[in-house]
């Protein structure tokens, strides 16, 4: 006789989405923003994909914790995600400088959530998922929900099987039969203690994997809590999960591991933020936009189609609102009303877009300013260009010649990409 599918208390289950520390690594684009509002996609934002898997996961009361407040992040969330008077639910911020008790910033990822738990003990609240916000995956996290609560689990980490080259940046753990995590290190660095974790045949057998194959099971930093385990685990000073919470957690609780093997990248770097915003131009991209019944949401804007003359493009995802005119574009990301003029190249771009369009009546060009966008016969590589620059006519920016790691003027590079922030000023004729 097969068991009777549960019903899933998703009305009450909250979601906590971390928002980001303190943002270095994706310095400068954390420059001005809170890390969730940092741009994806031409037109989205990061903490758009943890929200959009919570709603189309049936989670609809969510909390952000991120590091500081961010003007755009209000924005964002503001205008993105309202809903009905019916249902009890909400995406709210919760930055550290808020804290009533002082501006405390968050010591790390539990101390994040410690610092923040009498609103969500406020609220009835059986189960709390823990979501990273620097991740671009798809997940229906009522199958991560179902299967702990079905193995009657205190915690479940939803994992991911990994290579060696890959293990050392994440919480590697070894599980029995019953998926129990009986062994977790956080980021481990010595080889023997890597062999000893790799994931052993019959499970590599039992999802599907050659037994040969070298793999590690991979915390994707994504955890199931049960209401009392989360205040029993959070009464110290234990400053993160990874670190700290999870290792101290396997001695005391079940902590039950959920097998994910879909797409999932940690974009919580210029490198893999490049690199996976790139990957959505491709003709069979990792992650998709366009799956039926899951969108990605975010702000609805009443922005024209673009309009693009006499101009060859190849591999490019090109946003809303945008005028491109008599130029070349080779793997790019063109976000919203961003201005191409005529003679630009670009390869392998990140342009965010802007905010704004000018008014004709815009005092930039009085002041010397080139217009926001890009002026003409321009050639960009390699580069992200944040939102509202104002990059002039026959500039050269790229990477080429210069270190990977290197703070220019009015330009950073970091993993070999140029990064201009948002509203910078590129004089027309500037070779960077
Ligand atoms: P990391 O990603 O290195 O490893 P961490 O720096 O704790 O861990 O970040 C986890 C998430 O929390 C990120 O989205 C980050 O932006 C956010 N965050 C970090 N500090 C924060 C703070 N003070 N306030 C708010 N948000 C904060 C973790 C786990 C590993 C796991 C990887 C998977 O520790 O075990 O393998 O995630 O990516
Ligand atoms: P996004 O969703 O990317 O933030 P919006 O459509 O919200 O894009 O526009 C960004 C914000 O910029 C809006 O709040 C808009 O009002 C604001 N904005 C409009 N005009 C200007 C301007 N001249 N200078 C600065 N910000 C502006």
């Amino acid at each position: 006789m097969s068991a009777r599918p549960i019903l899933l208390p998703l009305n009450r289950t909250l979601a906590i989405i971390m928002g980001g520390g303190a943002g270095t690594r994706l310095f400068p684009l954390t420059k001005e923003r809170a890390k969730p509002a940092v741009p994806l996609g031409g037109k989205y934002r990061l903490v758009d994909i943890p929200i959009s898997n919570c709603l189309n996961s049936g989670l609809r009361s969510i909390y952000v914790l991120t590091q500081f407040n961010s003007m755009s992040l209000h924005r964002h969330i503001n205008a993105s995600y309202k809903f009905d008077n019916f249902t009890p639910s909400f995406v709210e911020i919760l930055a550290a400088q808020q804290t009533p008790e002082g501006s405390r910033w968050y010591q790390g990822t539990a101390d994040a959530v410690r610092q923040n738990m009498r609103y969500f003990l406020e609220r009835q609240a059986d189960y709390l998922v823990i979501l990273s916000g620097d991740q671009l995956y798809r997940m229906d996290y009522r199958d991560v929900l179902r299967q702990h609560i079905e193995t009657k689990a205190d915690i479940t980490l939803a994992t991911i099987p990994v290579n060696r080259a890959d293990a050392s940046g994440f919480g590697i753990m070894h599980t029995d039969e019953q998926r129990r995590v009986i062994e977790f290190v956080e980021k481990p660095k010595d080889p023997a203690v890597l062999d000893s974790l790799r994931i052993p045949p019959d499970l590599l057998r039992s999802i599907g994997h050659p037994e040969t194959e070298e793999l590690f099971q991979a915390s994707m930093g994504i955890y199931v809590f049960s209401r009392k385990v989360l205040i029993e685990c959070l009464d110290n000073d234990l400053v993160d999960f990874g670190k700290h919470v999870i290792p101290a957690a396997i001695e005391k609780y079940q902590v039950n591991a959920y097998i994910f093997q879909g797409y999932w990248e940690d974009i919580g770097t210029i490198k893999a933020f490049f690199d996976a915003n790139l990957n959505l131009a491709e003709t069979n991209p990792s992650f998709s936009f366009n799956i039926p019944g899951a969108p990605v949401y975010t702000h609805p804007r009443f922005l024209p189609a673009s309009v693009i003359s006499n101009t060859k493009i190849d591999q490019a995802m090109i946003s809303d609102g945008c005028v491109i005119t008599d130029s070349t574009i080779d793997r790019a990301i063109i976000g919203i009303r961003s201005i191409i003029n005529p003679g630009c190249k670009l390869k392998n771009v990140i342009m965010m877009g802007a905010d704004y369009y000018e008014s004709d009546l815009s005092e930039s060009p009085a002041n010397g300013h080139p217009r926001i966008g890009i002026g003409q016969g321009t050639h960009i590589e390699n580069a992200i260009i944040d939102k509202n620059a104002r990059i002039g006519d026959n500039v050269v920016i790229s990477p080429a010649g210069k270190a990977a790691d290197y703070d220019g003027e009015g330009f950073y590079i970091r993993d070999g990409i140029v990064v201009v922030p948002k509203n910078s000023v590129i004089p027309s004729g500037t070779w960077l």
